[in-house]
């Protein structure tokens, strides 16, 4: 009944046969030793490895079972999809299955039958590790491809997202943007996010099929059109800004916002025949190892890059342990045809202790042979625990320091704290977080700095490793302030409440810190809480004001 036009996927990966290995052992007239070069993966077909998730809930049809019609024949809606039937089902999966020859196996939207409200749909496509495309990207659709829709990406697992592809029949009024072809970016513009009209118009739901992100053409704008000339392309990268973060991602999300339409307006007295039909979705890439390995497998759930040249971490993306000599920095395709690995590098290798003074050094001569000779002129190693990687040299001294050490390190090798910080127990002197801020209540303590443990040095009255608590007998107001009134010993006389500790609330009658006054002279014979003096204040004023009131009637 369909048309099961075999949809030809090129999944091929670009014949590389660059960078393909990190190292080799290679003999030289100083003997054998192994000689290394920057590496990258193979790319594979990234779908094997995806997780994906569709949005809103209840977008995939069948539940309820759900008749839809297609544009071709209109009226006779005699498909039907049902979620509980797994002959009519059209669960995501089926965007990333193997398709028999000739059989489309699609996931499918519910119809728009809520028309006006837009029939909208997210598929995000999350692989919890950078990737990076070699070929285009390409999502085929059944029984029409959407007439609008955008590719959106992120680079950190989903957190944030930025387009990355706008696609409508009419980019102007979908979008606001001039349509473009990525046939038409330059050199300048390769990586420009644009939007076309190429995969979106009506062509009869069988012909075209497919919406393509374009790779081939981007890349062939620096290798050619038939991309023999890779190393253009890799010697660009690494030159020019964002280029190649611009096919680098983590997650994929196409953002379906408009179904095809076959050619006219929406029908409203037909609306089963729009809704969404993806066969398939081919993303081509390899793991982004940062040029330091040359595999990539799954494990635990998700892709690892397996490490050379002393690196590790999923994309290779810092030095082992005890290999942080230098900072970590990923290798470079350039110069051709081998690259630079920038290996991460030793502690205590062969110049290690170059940095001593020189009459350390003169005297531990005997203790081994790669102690330098302090007239050797040769450049000692800098050394500063990967918080630097530059050193100057204190003539004076005769002492190599690292300068501007980061990380809030500081000390000729980066190996001390700087002030306002300490010493993190259980990260190791090259660690990142070796520093943690000591975080002193500015308030409750003499100044920012703290003990190895992260005590601060407390003023009176407070306490706690900050010094953002106060001691008993002490209440909190910007500070510690010892206490006005308690429960104990500053008890609130004649009835009065304590407020806080801060003060007493007292009855009408008392006044003073701790209510302990009565608010008239204590020596007038009638004190007893009501004030005669007051009263008969007020009586002389009423008395007045009356008067003054009469004498005003009389006018
Ligand atoms: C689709 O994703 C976008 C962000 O990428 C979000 O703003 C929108 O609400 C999502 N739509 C649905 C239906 O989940
Ligand atoms: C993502 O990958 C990291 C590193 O391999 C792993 O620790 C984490 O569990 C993975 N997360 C998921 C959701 O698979
Ligand atoms: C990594 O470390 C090992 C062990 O010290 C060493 O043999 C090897 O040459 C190092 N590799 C690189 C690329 O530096
Ligand atoms: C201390 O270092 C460890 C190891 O790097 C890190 O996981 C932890 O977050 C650090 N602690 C603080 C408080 O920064
Ligand atoms: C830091 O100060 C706290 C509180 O005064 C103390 O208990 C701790 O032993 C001190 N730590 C060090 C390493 O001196
Ligand atoms: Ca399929």
């Amino acid at each position: 009944m369909l048309s099961l036009v075999a949809v030809l996927l090129h999944c091929l990966p670009l014949a590389m046969g660059y960078y393909d290995i990190c190292k080799s052992w290679v003999t030289s007239d100083e003997g054998p030793s192994w000689e290394f070069y920057a590496c990258q993966p193979k790319p594979v077909a990234m779908k094997e490895y995806v997780l994906v998730k569709v949005e809103p809930a209840g977008i995939t049809c069948g539940e309820p079972p759900e008749r839809f019609c297609t544009h071709e024949n209109p009226y006779l809606c005699s498909d039907e999809c049902d979620a509980s039937n797994p002959d009519l089902a059209h669960p995501p999966k089926l965007m990333f299955d193997k398709e028999e020859e000739g059989l489309a196996t699609y996931w499918q939207s519910v119809t728009w039958s809520r028309f006006p409200e837009p029939l909208v749909a997210n598929i995000t496509l999350a692989w919890n590790k950078s990737i990076e495309l070699t070929d285009d990207i390409v999502m085929t659709f059944e029984y029409g491809r959407p007439t609008i829709m955008m590719l959106e990406k992120s680079l950190d697992y989903g957190r944030t997202w930025h387009p990355y592809q706008y696609y409508a029949d009419d980019c102007m009024e979908a979008f606001g943007m001039p349509a473009r072809r990525a046939k038409e970016l330059s050199a300048t513009s390769a990586h420009r996010v644009l939007c076309t009209e190429e995969y979106s118009h009506w062509l009869g739901s069988k012909k075209e099929k497919d919406v393509r992100f374009e790779v081939r053409e981007r890349f062939a704008i620096f290798a050619g059109p038939d991309l023999k000339r890779m190393e253009n392309l890799f010697t660009r990268m690494e030159s020019a800004k964002g280029l190649k973060e611009f096919f680098t991602l983590t997650d994929l999300r196409l953002r379906l916002l408009r179904p095809a339409l076959g050619g006219t307006y929406v029908q409203r007295d037909n609306l089963y025949k729009y809704f969404y039909a993806l066969s398939n979705i081919e993303v081509t890439a390899r793991c982004k190892c940062n040029l330091h390995a040359n595999a990539c497998t799954f494990r635990d759930g998700s892709l690892q890059c397996e490490c050379e040249h002393n690196t590790t971490g999923q994309d290779c993306g810092k030095c082992k342990k005890n290999f942080r000599t230098k900072s970590w920095r990923a290798a470079a395709y350039t110069p051709t045809p081998n690259g630079s690995p920038n290996a991460c590098a030793a502690t205590g290798s062969a110049f290690g202790i170059l940095h001593r003074p020189r009459h350390m050094a003169t005297t531990t001569t005997t203790t081994t042979t790669t102690t330098p000779d302090p007239s050797h002129t040769k450049q000692p190693d800098c050394e500063c625990y990967g918080h630097s990687n530059r050193c100057s040299y204190i003539d004076f001294l005769n002492v190599v320091t690292c300068v501007s050490c980061k990380h809030y390190t500081r000390g000729q090798h980066c190996q001390h704290c700087r002030l306002g910080f300490y010493r993190n127990q259980s990260a190791e002197l090259d660690d990142e977080n070796v520093c943690i801020e000591c975080n002193c209540n500015q308030k409750g303590s003499k100044h920012d700095r703290c003990n190895d443990t992260g005590y601060c040095d407390c003023l009176d009255g407070a306490t706690g490793p900050k010094c953002d608590d106060c001691l008993p007998g002490y209440y909190w107001r910007q500070g510690c302030l010892p206490n006005v009134c308690d429960d104990e010993f500053l008890i609130c006389q004649n009835g009065g409440t304590c407020h806080e500790n801060q003060r007493c609330l007292c009855p009408n009658a008392f006044k003073g810190i701790l209510c302990e006054q009565p608010k008239c002279d204590p020596h007038h014979k009638d004190c007893d809480g009501a004030c005669s003096t007051c009263l008969n204040l007020v009586a002389v004023v009423l008395g007045a004001l009356v008067g003054l009131l009469s004498h005003l009637r009389d006018f």
